[in-house]
C-alpha cells in the first residue's frame, strides 16, 4: 500500500493517523503540492484525479478524499473502527469530521490562499486574516459541539475516531499559522492527549520523510 502525501496536509496528516492506529503498514510516497507535483503527469492521471493530496494505492486500486480513504480502510481494516457502527455515535462523530472537512479546511487550502495571492493580490497581513477569521469561525462550532456532545480524552469518549483524525492536524495547521487557541479548551485538551499517543506522533509533519523546515 502507498500513501501519496505531503509532511504539512492537513489532510495527508488524517490518514498518516489512521494508518497508524491501525497499524497497517505503507510506503509514503511524497507529492510536494507547493510545487505542484499534485497537478500533473501520472499523479493526476492515474491516482488522484482529483488533484489534491492525499490518496492511496492499493495494487490497482487508487482512492483520493481523506475521508472516503478512512472510511474504506474502516471497511478494510476494521480495528480499531473509526467511523463508529452505532447510529447516534457514527453521526457525531462525522458531524465533527465534516465541519473541520468541509467548512474549515476548504476556505484555508493552498490553492485558496495563492488565489488570495495571485489573483485578488491581498497583502500577506490581509491573507492571514482571512485565515484566522475561518479558523475562529469553524473552531468556535467544533468547541461548541464537543461541550455539547463530546467527552473526554478524545472528542468522543475513550478511544480515538475519525473526529480526532480530523480535529488534530487542523489544529496543528492552525497552531502552524500563528492562530491564538486559547479560546478553545476542549478542543485544546484533545490535541495535548494525542501529543501522548504514539500513533498521533509519528504522523506529525516533522516526522515525515519530505518534512522541510520553514
Ligand atoms: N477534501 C479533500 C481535500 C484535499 C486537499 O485539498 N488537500 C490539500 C492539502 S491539505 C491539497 O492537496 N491542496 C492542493 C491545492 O490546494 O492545490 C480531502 O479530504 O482529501
Amino acid at each position: 500500500m502507498q500513501l501519496h502525501s505531503f509532511f504539512n496536509s492537513s489532510t495527508s496528516y488524517r490518514i498518516r493517523i489512521a494508518l497508524a492506529l491501525k497499524r497497517v503498514p505503507f510506503d509514503y510516497v511524497p507529492v510536494n503540492i507547493r510545487t505542484g507535483e499534485h497537478r500533473k503527469g501520472t499523479y493526476l492521471d492515474a491516482v488522484n484525479p482529483s488533484a489534491t493530496v492525499p490518496a492511496l494505492t492499493d495494487c490497482d486500486f487508487s482512492l483520493g478524499q481523506s475521508l472516503a480513504i478512512v472510511d474504506w480502510l474502516d471497511a478494510r481494516y476494521p480495528e480499531p473502527q473509526l467511523i463508529p457502527a452505532e447510529s447516534e455515535h457514527r453521526a457525531r462523530v462525522l458531524e465533527l469530521s465534516y465541519l473541520i472537512s468541509c467548512d474549515i479546511h476548504p476556505l484555508n487550502n493552498l490553492r485558496v490562499l495563492k488565489y488570495l495571492d495571485t489573483v485578488l493580490k491581498v497583502t500577506p497581513e490581509q491573507k492571514s486574516e482571512w485565515y484566522k477569521y475561518w479558523v475562529t469561525e469553524g473552531m468556535s462550532g467544533v468547541e461548541r459541539l464537543l461541550s455539547k456532545y463530546g467527552s473526554r480524552p478524545w472528542c468522543f469518549g475513550e478511544q480515538p475516531t475519525l473526529a480526532d483524525c480530523c480535529l488534530v492536524p487542523q489544529i496543528a495547521n492552525a497552531l502552524r499559522m500563528g492562530c491564538n487557541l486559547d479560546a478553545y479548551p476542549l478542543s485544546m485538551a484533545v490535541y495535548r492527549h494525542a501529543s501522548s499517543h504514539p500513533a498521533f506522533d509519528a504522523a506529525q509533519p516533522a516526522l515525515q520523510p519530505d518534512f522541510v523546515s520553514p
